[in-house]
């Protein structure tokens, strides 16, 4: 059977003019409200993440990081569906969500200090203060059931303030008010947690979106090899509303996120989102992109990027060059910041990993935080042989 795919939404073309496809009509009342003093903001985000992401692989050759994972090119999806997301809204990310970090309120310190091994554990997810950001997930998938089983708990709370203790499975309706977003890549589509976490999303109706950023490549392993059909079909397999975007048009990720996020706030279920985009610079710098990649391919990309094409429709609205001069320049001077605080961040003391294991002290971790203390004292000048 031949199935025609609809083209992708989008309402912004490679130049940033306004050229919304035939598919981006239904969305379109999402974008009424903005304007262009918002959209300066995100444009401002947007060269902030790649000034810091930059800075941080130089960083990493430095020999400052121990690792770095650029986001370039990701920017256009990113900024568009962190803007679309509510303050009370959960997001659990895999690890190249910089720019939604920062728009949730992560500071860029704190995710560098990962990848410097300052911290055990990211930042602090129970603060309100870093935006319901959950931590960076480096296990491919395993971000996916966290997010589900932290939207069945949304759905749970919600049937219990509404007096309902049953949760039968697949019931459309219940108003959560609140709801979790999950991103990860094409490459992690086929792990068996991606796909689970969907068949319980789908037969729990939770207020949950899923959102892939297809960036072309897992690694060296291309889309192609990871489904004989665009990703978004998938969704689409489980049961869930699944669209595939222009995931370098911030407008169209904007517009569809919002429109998925309030209906799975609103009882409306899950949703699925493949943002098309492209991987710029290497998988992390442990990659060489150059030994699997043809140089045209990565032009043709170049050509779409997601700052030069809202720059353009900036233009268009009336943006003048001083405003693009002064956010460069305010990046480069984060940028710097971020590498002046962290050759400078204090290391966590060792016993500080016993921390956070569990709420109320426990006889095991003293056991083991006492022993460590030992160890470390017998280095200690004067210490027994
Ligand atoms: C469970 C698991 N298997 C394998 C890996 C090694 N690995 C790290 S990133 C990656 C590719 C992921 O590709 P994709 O999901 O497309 O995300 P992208 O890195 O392109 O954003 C692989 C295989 C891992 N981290 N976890
Ligand atoms: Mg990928």
């Amino acid at each position: 059977m031949q199935i025609v795919d609809p083209e992708p939404i989008r309402f912004l073309d490679d130049e940033g003019n306004l050229a919304p496809s035939a598919t981006a009509s239904e969305y379109a009342a999402e974008l009424e409200h903005l304007g262009e003093a918002e959209l300066r903001e995100w444009y401002r985000d947007m060269v902030a993440t790649r000034a810091f992401d930059t800075e941080c692989t130089h960083l990493q050759r430095q020999g400052q990081l121990a690792l770095w994972v650029p986001s370039v090119g990701q920017e256009g999806c990113q900024v568009g569906l962190a803007h679309a997301l509510e303050p009370q809204d959960h997001v659990f990310p895999a690890y190249r969500e910089h720019l939604v970090a920062r728009v949730r309120g992560v500071s860029f310190i704190d995710v560098a200090k990962q990848f410097r091994g300052l911290t055990h554990g990211g930042w602090d997810v129970t603060d309100p203060a870093n935006g319901n950001f959950h931590l960076y997930t480096l296990v491919l998938g395993a971000q996916t059931q966290h997010a589900t089983g932290h939207a069945l708990g949304q759905l749970l709370d919600a049937k219990r303030r509404a007096g309902t203790t049953t949760m039968d499975a697949g019931e459309p309706g219940t108003e959560t008010g609140e709801a979790t977003m999950v991103f990860y890549g094409d490459g992690t589509s086929s792990q068996g947690d991606a796909n689970e976490a969907m068949v319980f999303a789908a037969s729990y109706q939770t207020p949950e979106v899923f959102v892939v950023q297809n960036n072309r490549w897992a690694i060296s392993v291309p889309v192609e090899r990871q489904s004989r059909t665009p990703l978004y079909r998938r969704g689409l397999g489980f049961g869930l509303r699944s669209v595939q975007i222009d995931g370098n048009d911030p407008l169209a990720a904007y517009a569809v996120g919002r429109r998925f996020l309030r209906e799975a706030r609103t009882g409306g279920g899950p949703g699925y989102i493949e943002a098309l985009t492209y991987r710029i610079g290497a998988h992390t710098t442990a990659d060489d992109p150059t030994r699997y990649r043809e140089d045209d391919e990565l032009a043709a990309w170049q050509r779409r990027d997601p700052i030069a094409r809202l720059e353009g429709y900036l233009r268009s609205l009336g943006t003048t060059d001083d405003f693009f001069e002064e956010v460069r320049a305010t990046a480069d001077v984060e940028a710097k910041q971020v590498r002046d605080q962290i050759l400078t961040a204090p290391k966590p003391t060792a016993d500080s990993m016993f921390a956070h294991v569990y709420a109320e002290p426990h006889p095991r971790i003293e056991e083991q935080s006492a022993w460590l203390e030992r160890y470390e004292s017998s280095f200690e000048e004067g210490a027994a042989e």
